[in-house]
Parts: C-alpha cells; structure tokens; sequence
C-alpha cells in the first residue's frame, strides 16, 4: 500500500467487528475462512491502525455465556483497549440470530418476546457505558414481514416506538452519555422491513418522546439496495443533524446484500458522500460494514483496502474542491443573492407582494447557462486521475 494512504487515527475508522470475524457462508456454500475471536479481531483491527471498532454484545459474548465467562471476556477486551489504544466506538445488540427473534424482537406480536429483546438491548447499553460507547446501533434485522396478512405495520411501528422510547428512559435514568442510531434497510433478511430507508427513520425519530437522543446510520450498500442516492440519503440526516454514524461499503445497486469494500463497486457514489463528510466536517467514526470476499482466506487485505480507498478518496475530494475550473463554473450558480433570494428567506406580506410583483420572463430564465455536462466531466477527469 502507497504509504501516504496509511490509516491516521484522526480518520476515525471503525470496523464491525463482526466484518472481520465473517467467515465467507453464504446461503448456497459454507465457511471458506477459518473463525477468529471478537478479541481476535479487535486485536487484529487496532494493529492494522484503525482507531475503533463496533460491536454485537455476541460477538464479543456468547449468546449462552455465563455471567463469569462474560467478565472475563470483558475484562480481557478492556486489556486490549488499553494496550492497543483502539476504542469501542458503537455497539448493537444482536436482535436477529437466535429462532426467539424469528418474527422479530421490538415488532414481535409476542410481549415476551419484546421484553426479552429490551432486556437484551439494556444488558447491551451497560456494556456499552462499560466500555466508554457512546452510540448505540439499533438495525432492526428481523423487524419486517414477509406476510401482511400476519402483522398490522402500524401495530409494529408502535411496538417498536413503545420499546425504542424505554430503552431512552433507561439511558436517561442510568445518566449514560449514550446516543441511539437507526439504522435502515429496505430488506434482507425480511422480505420487508420497518424503517427502510432513511427518510423513513427520521420521520419515526421525531414521534419518539425523547428525539434528541436519536439519530440515524445509513449504510451505503442498504441505500443501493432500495435504488435510492447515498449522497442524497446522508444528506437528508445530515442536515438535520442526526447523522450519528455512517456504514460504508461497496454494493450493486438493487442487489441482494453484497457488503464488499469500500470502492468495489458505487466508486462515485461514494466518493460523493466522502465529499458531503467532508464539506461539512463530519466529526463521527468512518465505520466500514462489509465483509472481505468470500475467496478470500484471512481478513486484512479487505481491512486495509477499505481505509486505503476511502483515504484516496478524501484526496480526491480535496482535489474536486480545489480545482479551479470547477470552482469557477460551481461557484456563479450557488451564490447567487439580490432581492428575490432575500424575500424567499422569510414570509411576509411585503416579501410576498416582492414575488408577485417581479416582471419574470420565463423564457430569458430558461436558456441560462447551467454548464452540468462540463462539470461532471470534470468529476469523472479527477477521479481518474488525468486532471
Ligand atoms: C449486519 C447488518 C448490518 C448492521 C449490523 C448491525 S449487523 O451485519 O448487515 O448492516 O449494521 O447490527
Ligand atoms: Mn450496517
């Protein structure tokens, strides 16, 4: 690797420990990796310099672990934070791998089995203050139906409210510097699932009693996957400050879930939301949610590659940004000013009657030059490189 696209802690990459730790089964064909530890794989991050990991609470601990087992585990992931420098950035509670959660957790029809899933996600929160975590994931992986005729959406979306809101009163009775994040995803495993893209997470977001505390993470490949822009998409969370993650990987659009590496595929998309980040100075963790190929033996070639790519891509932002022809076309249609985009900033009768009164000619306003052709060819001259 160039050595100039080395990872830098002030990068912020984090990986899903479980990316490391995917062993390459698919639906049609088993492991083709050997299986390492939770701790073996945040080792194995904190030694290729990426500056956080995130976690399941059964990544790290068993589902049937023993209470001893698990401080254990604790005590030894703890060890090798405070050795390796590596931070537990966020942390999820797995909702979707044991049969209980086989129709869902917080939309399951069965209280039980709701109460069950907030116990789970509240064990989840004290190791996540336990470890210093300040952002909580909540990916609904089983929350979603194949059968409409079997679940009203509108009885799971209040389901799913009812044990969301809990879980914020239980950060806020326990004072846990923590924060929730949503992360959507239009299918797989559900034929469909609640919160399917972002617009829709942040709607739910602000009938929650405590919105504040809430925000979202979309994941580039689950905005391909619904046919939808990724720029647009963390864009829409941005602006309204809730982008309190991201989830980057690479992904066919209208695919099934592919999760390969940053650059494998949407190279342009994401070098667009690599812009957004950084012309609006992102300060989270750039989490990478993928997982190495399945021909491929170990893990770290897939890890490096992705801090590489989205480090090569900041450059190339930088040298979007900077370039001069582009700063030249870009910059006449965005900043324009006068009186019209004045009164449009604020109703009021006279602003109103400034609309009205203005002499438009519709024909003259339609032939003015809008240069897009020049300027997504200049996008695609520095992304390759011949700028
Ligand atoms: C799972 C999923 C991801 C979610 C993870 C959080 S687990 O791998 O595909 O998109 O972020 O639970
Ligand atoms: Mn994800």
């Amino acid at each position: 690797m160039a050595k100039s696209y080395k990872p830098r802690k002030s990068d912020k990459f984090a990986f899903g420990v479980w990316c490391v730790m995917n062993r390459g089964r698919d639906p049609f064909g088993v492991e083709t990796r050997p299986a390492i530890t939770g701790l073996e794989a945040v080792r194995g991050l904190a030694k290729h310099g990426a500056y956080g990991f995130e976690y399941h609470d059964n990544d790290l601990i068993p589902f049937d672990a023993t209470a001893g087992e698990a401080r254990k585990i604790v005590a030894e992931l703890k060890r090798i934070m405070k050795s390796t420098g590596i931070r537990a950035t966020a942390g999820t509670t797995n909702l979707f791998t044991h049969p209980v959660f086989r129709d869902g957790a917080f939309t399951s029809h069965d209280p039980e089995v709701r109460a069950f899933a907030v116990q789970k996600a509240m064990n989840l929160l004290d190791l996540a203050a336990d470890l210093d975590t300040r952002v909580v994931l909540l990916w609904g992986g089983r929350e979603g139906a194949e059968v409409d005729g079997a679940k009203d959406p509108v009885d799971a979306l209040q389901h799913l409210r009812e044990c969301v809101n809990f879980l914020c009163e239980y950060i806020i009775d326990r004072r846990y510097p923590i924060l929730l994040s949503i992360e959507p995803k239009p299918n797989e495993p559900r034929g469909d699932m609640y919160l399917p893209t972002t617009g829709h997470a942040l709607a739910f977001i602000e009938t929650l009693e405590h919105p504040f505390m809430v925000g979202t993470n979309p994941e580039f490949a689950h905005v391909k996957m619904a046919g939808l822009n990724p720029y647009h998409e963390y864009a829409q969370a941005l602006e309204v400050g809730k982008l309190f993650d991201v989830h980057m990987n690479g992904q066919k659009v209208g695919r099934f879930d592919q999760d390969m590496s940053i650059g494998a595929d949407g190279l342009k998309e994401i070098f667009f939301v690599c812009k957004l980040l950084k012309d609006y100075a992102y300060a989270g963790t750039v989490a990478v949610d993928a997982h190495p190929f399945r021909t491929e033996i170990e893990p770290w070639d897939f890890v490096d590659r992705c801090m590489c790519s989205w480090r090569m891509l900041i450059e190339k932002v930088d040298a979007l940004n900077s370039d001069r022809e582009y700063r030249q076309l870009l910059g006449p249609l965005v900043a324009q000013k006068g009186p019209l985009a004045a009164a449009l900033g604020q109703y009021t009768a006279a602003n109103a009657a400034k609309l009205r009164g203005h002499a438009y000619r519709p024909d003259k306003m339609a032939v003015r030059p809008l240069p897009y052709e020049r300027i997504d060819q200049i996008v695609n001259e520095v992304l390759m490189g011949v700028r």
